[in-house]
Parts: C-alpha cells; structure tokens; sequence
C-alpha cells in the first residue's frame, strides 16, 4: 500500500492471489480495499488465480510441492510486474509459502522482516508436519541450496542470511535451530537506547516526548532478549535530561525506567538469577 502523505505521486496496488484457486472477493480483502482507498490510496486490485496440479505427491517432507511451486512463479510474475509499475504491493494470501513467490519477485529483497512465531526455515528433508508453509525460508536462502523440488524449477535462491531479520520467533523445531545455528553468522549487537522511545509517562524528563511508545514491559522485555544473545557489545543511553523534569519525581521515574532496562540487557532477569554481567 503505498502511503498518500509520504508519497503523493505513487500509485498501489493490491495483487490478491487467492489460496486455492478461483474465489469471490474474501470480506477481508473488500475490508482491505475500501479502507484503503478511504485513506486516499491509489488502489489497483488484481486477483491471481492458482491451479492444482493433480497426483502431486510429496517431495520427501514437502507437500503438494508442484501446485505450491507453479502458483509462486504466478506470484513471482505478478510482483514483478507490479513493481516495474511503481506500486508498493501487499500480496494477502494464502498461507506463508507465498513468500517464495513474493520475495523472489521483488528483486530489492534485502533487508526482509520475517515477523512470525516460526522461523520458516525447514527444508522438504527436515519438515517435520511436511508443510510448505514451515519452509520458504530455506528455499529462498542461497546459503541452504534446496533444490530438485518438482514445481520450483523456476526458482533461484535470491536473499543471504544476512538478508534476513526474524522478529517474534517463540516455536523453533530443532532441525530449524540446527539450520539456523549454521546459517546465521552471529555478529556483536549495538544498541542505542534513546528513553524517548518508551511512552512519556515513564520518561517524562527527555526534550522530544511522543505519545504512544513502547511500555515499561516490552522495553524490559527486548532487553531482556538482547542479553540472551550473548551479542549485546555496547549500548548508548541518551536523551535524559534531569533539567527537564518538572519534579523530582518525574526525574526519578525517567531514571528508574532507563536504568532497569539497562540492566535488563546486562542479564537481570525478572525472576531472579544468581550471576550478573553488570
Ligand atoms: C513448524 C511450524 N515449524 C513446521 N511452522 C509454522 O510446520 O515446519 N510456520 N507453522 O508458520
Ligand atoms: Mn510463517
Ligand atoms: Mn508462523
Ligand atoms: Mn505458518
């Protein structure tokens, strides 16, 4: 979707391809549509329309792996061409194996958010549930050559691990972990911390308050996370300023929150622990 105020110039556009095959309009894509174009969208709809491949049997622990295969290359078409028109494009599926098909079409890959539970990343050797939508990842990576899948012949691996960044992983199988563990080249961590991030109340003595940030939990929690990385190798502390504190109190509550996030990433842990880095 392309944004109206950052970008007035540019059209968007919506390829909608559907999960299986021909289908009406979903709610949630007529839902997409006309709220888009009530925040002044330029919005051009296309619905992509998937054939299933009779008799395809599975490829080691990838099912369904020619119909999955042939609808990516229609997608990998699709949002080429939508990118070669100038449009930001939002694919709405569909299950996560779409991504092959998304991101392979979408030359500029790099960087990728992978914003998920699960880390995608199973091969058709590892898969345990065998499904396509617990691999993407490893067939987009060049690093993991997955290859001879009936259906992805058109495929080439187009992002590196470097490419990748996952937010939200919390259910990894341990082929995946393995995978990763050899994949991702694990490098020192900078965090620079400014306390305008957090939500004004818990930082009222900074110069740039802005409504709506991050709470007190999350920001313990991303700290948290941080130390048990290992990586965490420098952290900035900025923007508390005591002089703009309107009472003691509000100086004292900026500091408080700074510093027990702080010690979060040093390895304080919430439930309590018996050895510190701080
Ligand atoms: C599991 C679950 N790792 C699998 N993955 C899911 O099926 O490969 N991914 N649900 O979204
Ligand atoms: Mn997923
Ligand atoms: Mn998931
Ligand atoms: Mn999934």
């Amino acid at each position: 979707l392309q944004q109206h105020r950052a970008l007035p110039q540019q059209k968007s556009a919506l390829p909608m391809p559907g999960a299986r095959g021909a289908h009406p309009p979903s709610p949630g894509e007529a839902t997409i549509r006309s709220n888009a174009e009530a925040e002044r969208c330029d919005v051009k709809d296309r619905e992509l329309k998937f054939d299933i491949i009779p008799n395809d049997h599975p490829y080691h622990n990838a099912k369904n792996p020619r119909t999955v295969g042939r609808a990516n290359e229609k997608l990998a078409s699709a949002v080429e061409e939508v990118k070669k028109d100038g449009r930001t494009c939002l694919v709405v599926g569909g299950d996560h194996s779409l991504a092959i098909g998304s991101i392979s079409g979408h030359a500029k890959t790099e960087p990728v958010i992978w914003f998920d539970a699960h880390a995608d990343i199973n091969t058709p050797l590892t898969s345990l549930s065998g499904n396509m939508h617990g691999q993407p990842v490893a067939f987009l990576l060049k690093e993991l050559k997955v290859s001879g899948v009936p259906g992805f012949e058109w495929l080439k691996p187009c992002l590196s691990a470097e490419d990748i960044v996952y937010i939200g992983l919390r259910d990894v199988d341990d082929a995946e972990h393995s995978l990763m563990e050899d994949t991702f080249k694990k490098k020192p961590i900078h965090l620079s911390f400014d306390v305008d991030g957090l939500d004004p109340p818990l930082t009222p003595a900074t110069g740039t308050p802005v409504p709506g940030g991050v709470t007190l939990r999350e920001g313990i929690y991303v700290a948290e996370q941080l130390y048990k990385t290992g990586l965490l190798s420098a952290v900035d502390t900025v923007e508390i300023n005591p002089r703009l504190g309107k009472t003691q109190e509000e100086v004292d509550s900026t500091v408080n929150t700074a510093v027990s996030i702080i010690l979060s990433g040093f390895g304080k842990a919430r439930e309590g622990s018996h050895s510190c880095s701080y």
